[in-house]
């Protein structure tokens, strides 16, 4: 193909005038007569909507086609980003914003009697992924995309996503989500980008014509993989980054051998089984117990990706491959797509005739991998049976990988036996190979997303790795795109701070240190206080309408939202209520500052304690809200399906965020920032980025409680026992006992007896217990401080203040210093 830039044949520069009212109207028409084929007289808002998408998207494609022309001529080093999960929320107003044409959009369809917001609505949320690795992933692309990095992403195009939660009589119900049924007008199948991929079949050895020992893969079962683009394009002057999503496709229509002998479902069975690659996400965020069909689809997109990046490679640089690391660099959003590094091998050796040394010098210095997670249950193995039986020649070039490590590593620690074992790609005794030893082998650099967390990587997960590479394991804490949840999440804050500071901010989040000034002015904290009170009407007016939970006007809105789990401590929070609810009765006449307290999150459909949680969660509320003492001042809601657009109206619509993990087993966690940035406090312990945002916001202008990640070890190492606290607390005591035996459920006394026993008998693993007097004081201590609206408001506008670093921004420049040698691209020329 020839990318020579051909301006004056394909010159891409005739844009729509979008200032012009007149010109959009006859866009819009025009899109929607020709190319959704509808009469603009009669059409749904649906159908508006899916007009609106066709009309950016060309924009979108304009840009796209821009960058890759700019990137081609000047052979830019790329970055891929490989990642089973993306939740990029809902793209209509994104687009609109990022070119800054809401306002004139707004108009052009109030001629036509049209709501942009009622349109936007009609839009699926793409959920795509399970939390938030899948949204960091998405702040990613934007970033890098406004910040001008050459980056492409990778993952899959799930049928089904994330499920839809409801919740019936109290737990949670899963429904399929099926957000393609009616399409999406933002993607691009590229029909003539597809690879196959291989399974199963044997590998045979062999001398090549020249002598040297080779290997070839055969008898195989094969799956397409199609190409399906989107577009991410950033805020501005921003560039395009795709985000190619593979599909999975059945190499043959039919068997015809079934079809002749008139067996016609058994002829489609096949091709319905090859497609069910694709199908849906896996729902759990942490443990999955060897699901064949997960690794499946791991290798599925790992090694569409790599053919991908392999003939964009060789387009431009034919025949040298040496040339990969400097050109381009793979980053493994966690293990998920670490079988990256085996396939490399195998296409540099089998397909290129790489030797093994050049070939891995290459591989080594082209991935970086991220760890997400401290808890040893989400660390990815696979059984060597069925790594072996679906991959055999992979599972040959990790022994090598393995063999060749070992080697070296006996050499730097003679006679360490046990070191060998746990750094050994392979665990002996349980049969199954180490995803993050192998990520951490084959790549230049590891990182965590937060400074605790990557501490504590080199200290408590990978310690011998850390002294056997050096300089391998490195921090880059997570960031949030302020354009979602700022610019477009909450205008009216928006406006406020662009009236105040200018709009810089946007593309430069350490702006708004600007504010500090206007903490303590009088008028800017009385709008500051009365968009925050729009918004929690926004958010009561959502509650009601979803839950039926009618939210106590002028309370306080305390919201903990995230998946559900029993590191993340909802329980903990759902008995601090009880408490809190003990204390209302036992004294009707107390001044008990009024609270609504908001969950919502998904559980892992098989996690049993996580479920009991949400029903334990429902049962409070309904006790709680009804209770003529109590109704007016203590009100609980769960609100179903928590996906990126109810967070859109959650988070700024709430008065404290809780972040009260177990100090030592949040990575980083990334609500924590979106709140702080809308101008809630944090009530949280010492765990992930909760640490680094005390360290910016101030301590006193932060809730911190509970035991350190050193104290916990400590305690555990002591031995702990939860006992202790049962016995010595006599609130505590209450609550468990009330929960235990019933008060919540009287039609079936026993229903959380397995929750209570868990932390008493069970030894507490998340030691609620230790924390729980601490919590109680310190959210005593937030309602006083929210008694004095005035210093409320001054630690809230301060927390926005201060919230720069937390810009996934800052994060990308981060990595694309000191992980991925990337320069920004000056933004090519385009219209608005
Ligand atoms: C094997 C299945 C599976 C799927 C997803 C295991 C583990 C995961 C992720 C690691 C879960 C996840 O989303 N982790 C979160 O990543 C965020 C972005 O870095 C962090 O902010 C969170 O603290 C971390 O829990």
């Amino acid at each position: 193909m020839n990318h020579e830039i051909r301006e004056e044949l394909f010159p891409l520069s005739k844009c729509l005038d979008f200032d012009n009212v007149e010109d959009v109207k006859t866009a819009l028409v025009n899109t929607m007569i020709r190319v959704v084929g509808v009469d603009p007289q009669i059409a749904s808002p649906r159908e508006w909507y899916v007009t609106l998408a066709y009309l950016m998207r060309g924009h979108l494609s304009e840009r796209g086609m821009h960058t890759a022309r700019d990137q081609y001529g000047k052979d830019l080093k790329r970055v891929y980003y490989l990642s089973m999960e993306y939740l990029p929320g809902r793209r209509l107003m994104k687009h609109l914003l990022d070119m800054r044409i809401e306002p004139q959009m707004r108009a052009a369809l109030a001629c036509f009697k049209q709501d942009l917001d009622e349109i936007c609505e009609q839009e699926k949320d793409p959920a795509l992924g399970n939390g938030g690795l899948g949204r960091l992933a998405a702040c990613f692309l934007d970033s890098m995309a406004t910040q001008g990095y050459p980056g492409y992403g990778y993952g899959i195009r799930y049928e089904f996503g994330m499920f839809s939660q409801t919740i019936e009589n109290g737990q949670q119900v899963e429904h399929a989500e099926n957000w393609l049924q009616e399409g999406n007008p933002w993607e691009v199948v590229r029909h003539e980008i597809t690879y196959p991929v291989r399974f199963g079949g044997r590998v045979v050895h062999f001398n090549d014509e020249l002598g040297t020992e080779s290997a070839r893969w055969i008898e195989t079962t094969d799956v397409i993989a199609e190409a399906y683009d989107i577009m991410e394009t950033g805020y501005g002057d921003g560039i395009a980054v795709t985000l190619r999503l593979w599909s999975a496709r059945s190499t043959q229509d039919f068997d015809l051998r079934y079809f002749n002998e008139g067996n016609y479902i058994d002829a489609v069975k096949e091709k319905t089984v090859s497609e069910t690659l694709s199908k849906v996400l896996y729902p759990m965020d942490t443990t999955l117990m060897g699901q064949e069909l997960r690794l499946k689809q791991e290798y599925f997109f790992v090694s569409a990706s790599l053919q991908d990046i392999f003939r964009r490679f060789r387009k431009t640089h034919p025949g040298s491959l040496r040339l990969l690391p400097e050109k381009i660099v793979i980053q493994l959003n966690d293990t998920h797509p670490a079988l990256a590094i085996p396939e490399m091998m195998r296409l540099l050796l089998d397909e290129h005739k790489l030797s093994w040394d050049e070939a891995w010098c290459i591989t080594r210095n082209t991935f970086a991998y991220t760890n997400h997670t401290l808890l040893p249950e989400a660390l990815e193995t696979w059984p060597i049976s069925m790594m072996q039986a679906l991959l055999p020649r992979h599972m040959e070039i990790i022994y090598k990988i393995n063999h060749l490590f070992l080697q070296e590593v006996r050499r730097t620690f003679p006679g360490d036996g046990d070191k060998l074992k746990r750094m050994s790609l392979i665990d002996d005794e349980r049969q199954r190979v180490r995803m993050a030893n192998l990520a951490v082998v084959g790549s230049s650099r590891v990182n965590g997303v937060a400074e605790l967390h990557s501490r504590l990587l080199r200290e408590r997960v990978f310690p011998e790795f850390d002294v056997f590479y050096p300089n391998k394991f490195v921090n880059v804490t997570n960031g949030v795109t302020q354009r979602r949840w700022l610019l477009q999440s909450n205008p009216p804050l928006a406006e406020l701070i662009c009236e105040a500071i200018g709009d810089a901010w946007i593309t430069d989040l350490n702006r708004l240190r600007d504010l500090e000034s206007m903490a303590e002015d009088a008028s800017f904290s009385k709008r500051f206080m009365e968009i925050k009170d729009q918004a929690k009407k926004r958010n009561a007016a959502m509650i009601a309408q979803r839950c039926g939970v009618a939210a106590i006007p002028g309370s306080l809105f305390d919201t903990h939202i995230k998946r559900i789990h029993e590191y993340k401590r909802q329980l903990l929070n759902i008995l601090q209520v009880v408490a809190r609810y003990n204390r209302l009765r036992a004294n009707p006449s107390s001044d008990l500052l009024p609270r609504t307290v908001i969950f919502a999150g998904k559980s892992a459909p098989g996690y049993f304690m996580a479920k009991k949680i949400i029903r334990l969660i429902n049962d409070v509320a309904e006790i709680v809200n009804h209770d003529p003492i109590t109704r007016d001042s203590l009100k609980v809601a769960f609100v179903p399906n928590y996906n990126i657009s109810t967070a859109e109206i959650l988070i700024p619509g709430a008065d404290l965020s809780e972040q009260i993990s177990t100090a030592g087993t949040e990575a980083s966690g990334t609500g924590n920032m979106k709140f702080a940035l809308n101008g809630a406090l944090t009530i949280g312990t010492l765990d992930g980025a909760n640490i680094e945002i005390r360290e910016e916001v101030g301590e006193e202008n932060i809730f911190i409680f509970g035991l350190t990640a050193a104290e916990v070890a400590a305690r555990k190492a002591q031995g702990y026992n939860p006992w202790d606290y049962y016995n010595a607390d006599p609130e505590l005591r209450q609550v468990l006992d009330m929960v235990r035996d019933g008060f919540f459920c009287c039609e079936e006394p026993d229903r959380y007896r397995p929750l209570v026993e868990n932390l008493l008998q069970g030894g507490d693993a998340f030691m609620l217990l230790a924390d729980f007097r601490s919590y109680m004081e310190t959210q005593e201590n937030v309602d006083t401080l929210y008694r004095d609206q005035k210093l409320w408001a001054k630690k809230a506008i301060l927390n926005v203040a201060r919230m720069g670093k937390f810009s996934s921004d800052r994060s990308i420049h981060t990595y694309a210093q000191d992980i991925w040698d990337v320069t920004q691209m000056t933004p090519p020329p385009h219209c608005k």
